[in-house]
């Protein structure tokens, strides 16, 4: 495996964040530790700044964190001074960023460890799949500090976890295990203790390795497909499918199966 030397000067990112390249993976971390990484403005525009400069060449996007945790959520100390008008102006802010994740050139894996809260849960839920370790724990502790979530988490949580399940965790304060998200729709994988940085790079170079036309199909047009009602759901895949398979990428690799040089699909 190819460890490039660390770019994030080419992403122009400030010191909360940290980009290196593994072959077509580009990595990004999380790089508030003392602070647990609480996410401040300077933070959520640099995570906009780098999912919209992705290099050509770069298959999928793996997103970590450093420290003991992934992250504590909006940094509460930016907030005091707010008034109404700011605080739709800086919600807005995290959409767009969040929104560059979810609907981005690429698909992005989390590695997920200890608190995964409040706005750090809000993030982890654009990605497309989440790798926890055990030391993973999901929160919505805004209810307990008077606010409300404000990065896309009422419009991405339900979706995955449902709305009765979101409105108990942010009314009670709920806290849900790694192994509990799994039941959920967290957890996408769970894996122990220091694993997932691992798993995480080796399922994001997998993504990596689909080509560029089924990722964007995956990305862009199942969820779309998914809220669609069924006649216009099945009009869309029906485009999506043909686009896809008229690709010479997905021709040349139907035929390395048929001419049984491709991998068949295993049991693991
Ligand atoms: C912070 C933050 C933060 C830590 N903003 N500074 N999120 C929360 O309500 C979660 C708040 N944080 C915690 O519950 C805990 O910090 C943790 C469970 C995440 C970690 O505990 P621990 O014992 O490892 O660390 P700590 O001692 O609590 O924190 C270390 C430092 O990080 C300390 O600063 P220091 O200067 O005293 O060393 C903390 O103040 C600081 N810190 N978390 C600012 N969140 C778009 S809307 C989204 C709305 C939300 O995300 S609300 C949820 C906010």
């Amino acid at each position: 495996m190819m460890n490039r030397s660390q770019n994030s000067s080419a992403f122009n990112l400030p010191p909360s964040l940290r980009a290196e390249q593994h072959d077509k993976v580009a990595v990004l971390r999380l790089n508030r530790p003392h602070k647990r990484n609480a996410l401040d403005d300077e933070t959520i525009i640099g995570i906009e700044q780098f999912f919209t400069s992705l290099p050509d060449g770069i298959g999928a996007v793996l997103l970590a964190g450093e420290g003991e945790h992934f992250s504590a959520g909006l940094d509460l100390s930016e907030l005091k001074e707010r008034d109404v008008t700011e605080g739709i102006a800086h919600s807005g802010l995290w959409h767009r960023a969040f929104e560059k994740i979810q609907f981005g050139k690429v698909p992005v894996v989390a590695v997920l460890h200890g608190a995964v809260v409040g706005g750090g849960l809000e993030l982890a839920a654009a990605a497309h799949v989440r790798v926890a370790e055990r030391s993973a724990y999901y929160a919505l502790p805004e209810g307990s500090r008077g606010i409300y979530v404000g990065g896309g988490g009422s419009v991405r949580l339900p979706r995955l976890i449902g709305v009765a399940r979101m409105m108990d965790m942010m009314l009670t304060g709920r806290t849900y295990l790694a192994e509990e998200g799994q039941d959920i729709g967290l957890t996408t994988y769970l894996v122990e203790a220091g694993n997932g940085f691992a798993k995480g790079l080796e399922l994001a170079q997998r993504i990596a390795g689909n080509t560029p036309l089924t990722n964007f199909a995956v990305m862009h047009a199942l969820p779309r497909i998914a809220e669609m009602g069924p006649a216009s759901g099945y009009a869309i895949e029906a485009l999506m499918s043909a686009i896809a398979q008229a690709d010479p990428d997905a021709k040349e690799r139907l035929k390395d199966f048929l001419e049984k040089r491709a991998p068949k699909v295993t049991r693991s």
